[in-house]
């Protein structure tokens, strides 16, 4: 038997069993048939023994229960092993195919090239872009793998490569049909013969190298970390995390996570062009510093570089997620944000930018300027804004000084710009982030969080700036 065949037969076997077992779901939860049946799916693809791309059964697995348990401790949810609306978030969103349950082999541990020097070939093209875009894509994506190893990648024009690429739709010869628009985007084989470090692009998705739907550049520089022996990482920050992120591939850093990865397959190279790779933050860090906070319908939302975690009131937990993945259309690092509830609204600055939001959309209309508020055209950012809804007040900190906006009037009040220290005794002279709650303001000044009673003018607590995140 061939090994093809075998993962046939594997595969149907995977779907007749899955098919038919319910998935276990919370008491009160009231899912369609399509979200249980894409529930189905998403286990049996991504998570169940037969999902793997070698052919190889694995060990673990078994029941839908374990697989759902298994999905939810990947990401970071409460493992219930019962299907949640969390849960059911997370398996709506696009992603590679590639299953999370890594293990491609049982022996060698970590599947690699035996050879520095590796050929790619690209078999076909997508109408939906220009056949030089796609090239550039993908030479590209390489290249974010060979800036820090000493691989070397070379195209073949004819013949067979180690990386054979094509763009594809649903059954498309490899026994692991692809699945119609968004869903699963493209997969890699491990590194090996025949189709291993072979890639492939789902051809139902629209692919771009911009925003817009799906950026080549970003899904081939992921899915080509697989073709290179690399599994997915839990780290929502890097390049190996399996949910698609839009990030601009002009200014693309390779993620700190998966240097690690692959220099741990192949070393590092002689010289890195862009040697700082960007860390996702720790929670939990004493001397964590945040960017900026604000509410948004209930929820807390800090932002760090190019993160934020949400906090809901009633929960302890705090969730990372990137900016982008949120609101693709924002910048990468944020200086400001607060919300105004009587407009619904929440407002995000960056240098001598703002952006106003409305739950997941970004209101037409924006970004604007800073000084269409009215402030100066010299200033270059502004550190941190906080609203007060029982005066009807803005403040905005700007270096040692701040002033007040009147958001009814829409006008900037007298009297202002007026020192930090001297109005806001015992919070130090600059303001990093700022929120309001129960008649305090919470200042964030470096690792310290100083809580302010607005009516007694008084420091009433100081505590560690990661306290926000129940630390
Ligand atoms: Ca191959
Ligand atoms: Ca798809
Ligand atoms: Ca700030
Ligand atoms: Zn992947
Ligand atoms: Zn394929």
């Amino acid at each position: 038997m061939t090994p093809a065949m075998l993962r046939t037969i594997v595969l149907l076997a995977s779907l007749g069993c899955c098919l038919s077992v319910p998935i276990p779901q919370e008491d009160s939860s009231e899912f369609t048939e399509n979200d249980l049946r894409l529930a189905q799916k998403y286990l049996s693809t991504l998570y169940s023994s037969a999902a793997n791309p070698a052919g190889i059964l694995r060990r673990r697995g078994g029941s839908v229960q374990a697989q759902l348990k298994e999905m939810q401790s990947f990401f970071g949810l409460e493992v219930t092993g019962k299907l949640d609306e969390d849960t059911l978030e997370i398996m709506k969103k696009p992603r590679c195919g590639v299953p999370d349950i890594g293990e491609y082999n049982f022996f060698p541990r970590k599947l690699k090239w035996p050879r520095m020097n590796i050929t790619y070939r690209i078999m076909n093209y997508t109408p939906d872009l220009p056949h030089a875009d796609v090239d550039r894509a993908i030479k590209k994506a390489l290249r974010v793998w060979s800036d820090v190893t000493p691989l070397n990648f070379t195209r073949l024009r004819s013949g067979t490569a180690d990386i054979m690429i094509s763009f594809g739709k649903k059954e498309h010869g490899d026994f692991y049909p692809f699945d119609g628009p968004n869903g699963l985007l493209a997969h890699a084989f491990p590194p090996g013969e025949k189709l291993g470090g072979d890639t492939h692009f789902d051809d139902d998705e629209y692919f771009t190298n911009d925003y817009r739907g799906y950026n080549l550049f970003i899904v081939a520089a992921h899915e080509f970390g697989h073709a290179l022996g690399l599994d997915h990482s839990k780290d929502p920050g890097s390049l190996m995390y399996p949910v698609y992120t839009y990030s601009e591939s002009g200014s693309f850093v390779l993620p700190d996570d998966d240097v690690q990865g692959i220099q741990e397959l192949y070393g590092p190279g002689n010289k890195d062009p862009n040697p700082k790779h960007p860390k996702t933050p720790e929670k939990c860090d004493p001397e964590l510093e945040i960017d900026a906070v604000t509410e948004l319908r209930g929820e807390r939302f800090i932002f760090k570089d190019r993160f934020f975690w949400r906090v809901h009131p009633q929960m302890t937990d705090a969730e990372l997620t990137m900016i982008k993945s949120f609101w693709p259309e924002l910048p990468n690092k944020i200086d400001a944000a607060y919300e105004y509830p009587q407009k619904d609204l929440v407002y995000v600055f960056r240098g001598k930018k703002m952006w106003a939001i409305n739950g997941y959309d970004i209101v037409e209309g924006y970004p604007k300027k800073l000084h269409e508020l009215g402030l100066p055209k010299t200033l270059k950012s502004i550190d941190a804004a906080v609203h007060n809804d029982a005066t009807g007040k803005t403040l905005f900190f700007i270096g040692e000084k701040y002033m007040s906006y009147d958001e009814e009037t829409m006008t900037w009040d007298k009297g202002y710009p007026r020192s930090i220290a001297d109005d806001f005794m015992g919070i130090g002279e600059k303001v990093d982030a700022a929120y309001r709650r129960n008649g305090y303001i919470y200042f964030f000044n470096g690792p310290i969080q100083y809580e302010y009673s607005i009516w007694s003018k008084k420091v009433t607590r100081a505590m560690k700036t990661n306290s926000i995140l129940w630390c």
